[in-house]
């Protein structure tokens, strides 16, 4: 390959993917970045990115070229010292990653938190019911999506009462960690300290439940299948990884229905629909927007040249509406096949809660289409901006009642 071409076709752009204009709205940056090529040099971060769905969706399956074990942020783990002690899951590859994740795969699989439906079904109904009783105005955010996580998952995990108010915050920081040291970062700082050593209290064996997710990680280690030094940070991925990321989530796919009243008319005449409705929402919403790998060797994609040791940032949300994939890609279509899209990522590192996430959509949207006929915004929507997370901060929005 001759890198000095290479280096020559590479397209370069100025734009900052995490200023404050294009996390307000990412869409027409995301755009050009597609239309610019395969791979495009950000002069500003001094990395280079993949904004089409092909390019994307190939080097997240391509563990081995594209890794993750120098971190998924900005930061790169070869040269920087990581900021908290690394994932085992994400910031991770095989070997290391196997047994941590298959250890996960297993306690989160669809069929070992089938039991948890019907009582997150009930929690669902009833905040659902709360809130309505106040009014046919609510706020789908601060009042629905902010709040049902909360409500069913960390006591899924097993941990205390004490320190659940510390999950959002915590969790807003980690992704806002992925990106560059801007402010966004800056305005976490104060509480990391403290925030960190509330997550990591929550993780001790002796605090947990004896019947959730964490107690399960912990007999995994009696059983010898991870080891006990392991088993705290398992239990921290579910805490860092299993909140915000569903509330941003279930607050995509109440927008979504929000603006498109014919779709909620179909999820009412067939709540199977539920389902299709949350990974469509995923995919158009992107709750995670991006992550980055490192690449271990010299790589050519498109005729470009990406150095070894070089950061790549894979807009998962930019590959989720490009048209080269997908038809009216900024649809929320109920008829389409959503199957394929990367907001769950791909591959070997695949959102591993992927199954609760849809489950406490469903939960919610069943519980909401069973007494609601219509919804639509009534005020003005405010982003919550996040380095990594497409986030919300307030939807208003106005219901009538079946
Ligand atoms: C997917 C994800 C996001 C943030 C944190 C983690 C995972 C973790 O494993 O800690």
């Amino acid at each position: 390959m001759n890198s000095t071409l290479s280096t020559l076709d590479l397209p370069v752009s100025d734009a900052d993917p995490f200023s404050y204009e294009v996390l307000e709205d990412p869409l027409p940056f995301q755009a050009d970045l597609r239309d610019a090529g395969p791979v495009v040099f950000l002069n500003k971060y001094q990395v280079y990115a993949m904004g089409r769905y092909q390019e994307v969706q190939s080097a997240l399956i391509d563990w081995q070229t594209f890794q993750s074990a120098a971190g998924v942020g900005l930061s790169n783990f070869r040269y920087e010292k990581p900021w908290r002690p690394p994932s085992l899951l994400l910031e991770a590859d095989p070997p290391h990653h196997d047994a941590p994740r298959s250890v996960l795969t297993k306690i989160l699989g669809p069929r070992e938190i089938g039991r948890l439906a019907e009582s997150w079904a009930e929690d669902a109904a009833q905040l659902v019911d709360e809130l309505l009783a106040k009014g046919e105005q609510f706020d789908a955010v601060k009042d629905l999506a902010a709040v049902f996580p909360l409500r069913v998952f960390p006591d899924a995990v097993g941990i205390p009462k004490a320190g659940r108010k510390d999950l959002l915050p915590y969790g807003d920081h980690v992704f806002n960690a992925f990106g560059p040291p801007n402010e966004l970062v800056a305005k976490g700082a104060s509480r990391v300290g403290e925030l960190s050593a509330s997550i990591a209290a929550n993780c001790a064996r002796h605090v947990l439940t004896s019947d959730g997710f964490g107690a399960r990680i912990w007999a995994a280690a009696d059983k010898g299948d991870i080891t006990e030094a392991q088993a705290p940070l398992i239990v921290r991925s579910l805490l860092t990884a299993g909140v915000d990321t569903t509330v941003n989530g279930l607050a995509a796919v109440l927008y979504a229905f929000a603006t498109n009243p014919r779709q909620w008319d179909r999820l009412r005449q067939n709540p199977s629909l539920a389902r299709i409705a949350f990974d469509e929402a995923v995919r158009l919403e992107s709750p995670v927007q991006t992550f980055f790998r490192t690449a271990t060797r010299d790589i050519e994609v498109g005729g470009s040249l990406i150095p070894e040791g070089r950061k790549i940032l894979m807009f998962l949300g930019s590959a989720n509406r490009d048209p080269r994939r997908w038809e009216q890609p900024d649809a929320f279509d109920l008829d389409r096949d959503p199957s394929g899209h990367v907001g769950f990522g791909f591959g070997i590192h695949q959102c591993v809660g992927q199954h609760i996430a849809r489950l406490e959509a469903a939960t919610v949207l069943t519980a909401l289409a069973d007494r609601v006929s219509s919804i639509k915004v009534s005020g003005p929507t405010q982003r919550h901006h996040n380095n990594t997370l497409r986030s919300w901060e307030s939807l208003p929005v106005e219901v009538k009642l079946a």
